[in-house]
């Protein structure tokens, strides 16, 4: 008997998935694999139900004979482990990031003679119903708030982009690429107090309220379901950062960070350029203290952001910061740095890590650029935070066509550069 193979990545079953396996049916004995989370969150959507349930699910299907874990969505070890005859898949894996698996497993079937059978996608109302009713459940807060920490457990470094609107949500939201057959996400969105202060033509010193950076989550959890970390700054007085997480923990944000500093606060990546002052281990311990105790869910983080390297007050008052305000009650630590050089940052990460093996690390390789997510990873780090990237790609671009056209009297020379206008209108799906 032969084997009809078909790899699954969801929480709900519906006609489409039940097709793929009418059609399998007809090609031999139908083995189901089951991506696992650590795939399926670089791959797919983040799961609304556990891998276990999952399988279960397949299991309960009828006409599936067997379901498999395939760790990786690449297909090489589940080739190698069950060599099926037939690769069932929905045709819509002929297009866009997920057309480079599809030859990869064409690759691999060339080797024994098998064969790739392409199954018209089912896509209708019912179907797209499911799909959005799945979305809005990932996007409320009792789900979207605790999947940092879920992330923080599934992969290697949960990475994390900034946004500032619904639009660079949205970016962050559905960015896809695929690279070296491989397809890669953003797990989780980091609003800036930067980009945030800086989106409304403002400087980065606390200067936009706490009402109006929540006008800003609002307007990004109306189109999104990534986690979400905040910028907090300093956190202001602790009698308001009390409320402050309250709000956060109500509207679904994952985790805010915090800085030790104190005073009119500015941005870390002017160092000691401008007059900044730190605060004392006892008055950030009692700030994050204060939180820890305000707070009602078991899934919100409060970070800890150390200015010790930005403020050059050396390597030992940063470790004894970081190991204070983790007994503090903080969720995790962030260590700042604006040198080129990574070595700092990747000597605090392996210092730390000696004494501390599980509190989640937090970096933010602006300056550093050059590290990878891999080798920062390889340093204990559980999150790196591309903090500004997208602001500073989209001010030049947008000033150079204010520019030209003031240039040229006319649009004409560069339209080249722009989006189109049936792309700009259909960039937002509609309902
Ligand atoms: C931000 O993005 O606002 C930050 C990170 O706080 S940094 O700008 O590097 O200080
Ligand atoms: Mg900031």
């Amino acid at each position: 008997m032969k084997t009809a193979y078909t790899c699954f990545c969801t929480d709900v079953i519906h006609e489409g998935h039940l097709n793929i396996i009418a059609n399998a049916k007809k090609y031999g004995r139908v083995v189901v694999g089951c991506l696992s989370d650590k795939a399926l969150i670089r791959y797919n959507r983040f799961p609304t139900v556990s891998q276990e349930e999952r399988v279960r699910l397949y299991r309960s299907l009828e006409g599936v004979e067997e379901v498999v874990i395939q760790d990786d969505m690449l297909y090489d070890d589940v080739i190698t482990l069950i060599k099926p005859d037939y690769i069932v898949h929905g045709d819509n894996w002929k297009d866009g990031p997920e057309s480079a698996i599809r030859n990869h497993v064409e690759e691999l079937l060339k080797n024994y003679g098998g064969e790739i059978i392409d199954v018209p996608y089912t896509y209708n109302e019912k179907v797209k119903k499911i799909d959005m009713q799945l979305r809005e459940k990932l996007a409320m807060p009792e789900y979207r708030r605790k999947r940092l920490r879920d992330l923080i457990k599934m992969t290697p470094i949960v990475k994390a982009m900034e946004a500032h609107s619904g639009l660079t949500g949205l970016i962050v939201e559905k960015t896809v690429v695929e690279h070296e057959g491989k397809l890669d996400q953003f797990d989780a969105m980091w609003i800036s107090s930067l980009c945030d202060s800086t989106a409304k033509g403002k400087p980065d010193i606390e200067l936009v309220d706490m009402t109006s950076r929540f006008r800003t989550i609002d307007d990004i959890t109306e189109v999104t379901t990534k986690p979400i970390i905040f910028d907090g700054d300093t956190g202001g007085l602790t009698e308001h950062f009390v409320y402050t997480v309250r709000s956060l923990e109500k509207m679904g944000v994952s985790a805010v960070i915090i800085e030790d500093k104190k005073g009119l606060k500015k941005n870390s990546l002017f160092g000691t350029e401008v007059e900044q002052t730190q605060a004392t281990i006892e008055e950030m311990s009692a700030k994050i203290a204060a939180g820890k105790k305000a707070q009602l869910t078991d899934d919100f983080m409060i970070i800890a952001r150390i200015e010790s390297l930005i403020l050059e007050k050396g390597m030992e008052d940063a470790l004894e910061r970081a190991f204070a305000f983790v007994k503090a009650g903080a969720d995790g630590i962030m260590i700042h740095s604006r040198k080129k050089d990574p070595a700092e940052i990747c000597e605090f990460c392996d210092k730390f890590r000696a004494e501390d093996k599980k509190t989640p690390i937090v970096v933010v390789p602006s300056s550093f650029n050059t590290i990878t997510e891999e080798e920062l990873a390889s340093h204990g780090v559980n999150i790196v935070i591309y903090a500004n990237q997208l602001t500073r790609s989209a001010f030049p671009a947008m000033q150079k066509t204010a520019e030209d056209i003031l240039r040229y009297h006319r649009a004409k020379e560069v339209d080249d550069r722009l989006m189109s206008i049936k792309d700009i209108i259909t960039l937002i799906d509609e309902i």
